[in-house]
């Protein structure tokens, strides 16, 4: 046992985005329990629970050292009795019993696997497991009528799932640059999302245009869309045109969080790096059966031939020599840009934060696009992240440090 005076009592602000955050998790066996409920009710639709459950993680993974003992944590913000329960049993068994059932249960695993597809949500997999289908063997039999997103989530389904490197998100930004550049001079092109908070790896790569010249932007995001569809870069998309309306004297006032930028979600083709590419000739792509079916083999069962499938399936894809990557555009006019960036960077947790912060400590209203102050009843233009952070009362906390 420790005892109370050899504890470190740890001090800690109960917003997320009065707190720095950066990748340095020094708690990762609570905080991968916490999110994983949190994943569990969101999935469930149980969107309460899954906050409740991201702020206690978000908060474990503020903590400046590793957990020890349930005394540390006496008077800190953010830990409900369900998450003290989730972290107790970690500590006292190395897991939580809860996660452990959850990660076993039949449900959990199909809504994983269906909501896995890009274009599938909670909601809909939710239905489809009411139906009996819980995989995509299931799915792809069930004769189930799949919109252009999920039949492109469906065929790319081993690309997406598979992390987004550093090195595949700058690629693309060369690229996004080009096409940008080519159908409007001057434009500005910004990385947002995980990447500018300094990750390793995404599940997809957000970029924020713009031009520094207020109303050119108007009208760019299909071009660039014609360019790179043009160029073979896209495998799907589809455009949201900008819904945001301009008053006299500045922008409406936003109904939802939901922004009303020109916005472009999209499954980019990229070619691999060149060291593979050179090394696999292009007529490789066209791997036959026949390559991993040798005659020699014998195919007596079921799984046997399985086995093989998926042998064939995992040759074919290493000689592939390009992925499908997701990527996000938007465009933002220049007034906007500050609020844009700051809005597309997050994390999810860090943004609903500030907007909480704003609203409950300030009396203001955040958006990706503006912050009005209910109080002196105007707009509060800024040009910089570090003047909203002003505007709001905030210590300014960069992007590193934003991994809530
Ligand atoms: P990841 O892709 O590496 O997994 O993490 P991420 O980059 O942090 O997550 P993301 O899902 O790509 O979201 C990036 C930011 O974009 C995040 O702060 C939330 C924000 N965002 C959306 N959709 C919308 C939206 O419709 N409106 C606004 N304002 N922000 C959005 O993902
Ligand atoms: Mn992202
Ligand atoms: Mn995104």
């Amino acid at each position: 046992q420790i005892s109370e005076a050899e504890v470190a009592l740890f001090s800690v602000s109960s917003y997320a985005c009065q707190r720095r955050t950066t990748l340095d998790n020094h708690n990762s066996n609570l905080t991968d329990a916490l999110s994983l409920l949190a994943e569990n009710a969101e999935l469930n639709n149980e969107d309460g629970r899954g906050v409740a459950f991201r702020r206690a993680a978000a908060l474990m993974k503020a903590l400046p050292t590793q957990v020890i003992s349930m005394s540390q944590l006496r008077g800190l913000p953010c830990l409900g009795e369900h998450s003290l329960r989730v972290i107790k049993d970690v500590l006292e068994n190395g897991v939580s019993s809860e996660v452990e059932s959850t990660k076993q249960s039949k449900r959990y695993k199909a809504l994983k696997i269906l909501t896995g597809i890009f274009g599938v949500g909670a909601k809909t997999a939710d239905r489809w497991i009411r139906e009996g289908i819980y995989n995509l063997e299931q799915l792809r039999h069930s004769g189930q009528t799949l919109n252009r997103a999920q039949k492109s989530g469906l065929e790319h389904y081993d690309d997406l799932n598979e992390p987004v490197t550093k090195a595949e998100a700058d690629a693309i930004g060369e690229i996004v640059q080009k096409a940008v550049d080519s159908v409007l001079t001057g434009s500005q092109v910004a990385l947002t999302g995980g990447f500018r908070r300094g990750k390793l790896t995404g599940h997809d790569v957000d970029f924020l245009i713009t031009h520094p010249e207020e109303g050119k932007e108007v009208g760019l995001m299909p071009k660039v869309v014609a360019w790179l569809e043009s160029r073979g870069f896209l495998l799907y998309q589809k455009t949201t045109r900008n819904s945001y309306l301009e008053s006299k004297d500045g922008p409406a006032r936003p109904a939802s969080n939901m922004d009303r930028f020109e916005r472009c979600f999209s499954i980019f083709k990229l070619t691999k790096g060149k060291e593979q590419e050179s090394t696999q000739p292009e007529e490789q792509n066209d791997l036959k059966t026949k390559d991993v079916l040798r005659p020699h083999m014998q195919v007596d069962t079921d799984q046997q031939l399985c086995e093989l499938s998926k042998n064939y399936q995992m040759e074919a894809a290493s000689h592939k020599i390009w992925r499908a990557v997701r990527v996000d555009l938007v465009v933002s006019p220049i007034s906007q840009f500050a609020f844009a960036v700051l809005g597309w960077t997050g994390s999810k947790l860090f943004e609903r934060e500030l907007r909480r912060w704003a609203g409950h400590e300030k009396n203001m209203s955040l958006s990706s696009h503006a912050l009005f102050d209910n109080t002196q009843n105007k707009y509060l233009r800024a040009t910089s992240e570090e003047e909203i952070f002003a505007y709001l009362g905030l210590e300014y906390i960069p992007p590193s440090e934003r991994n809530a």
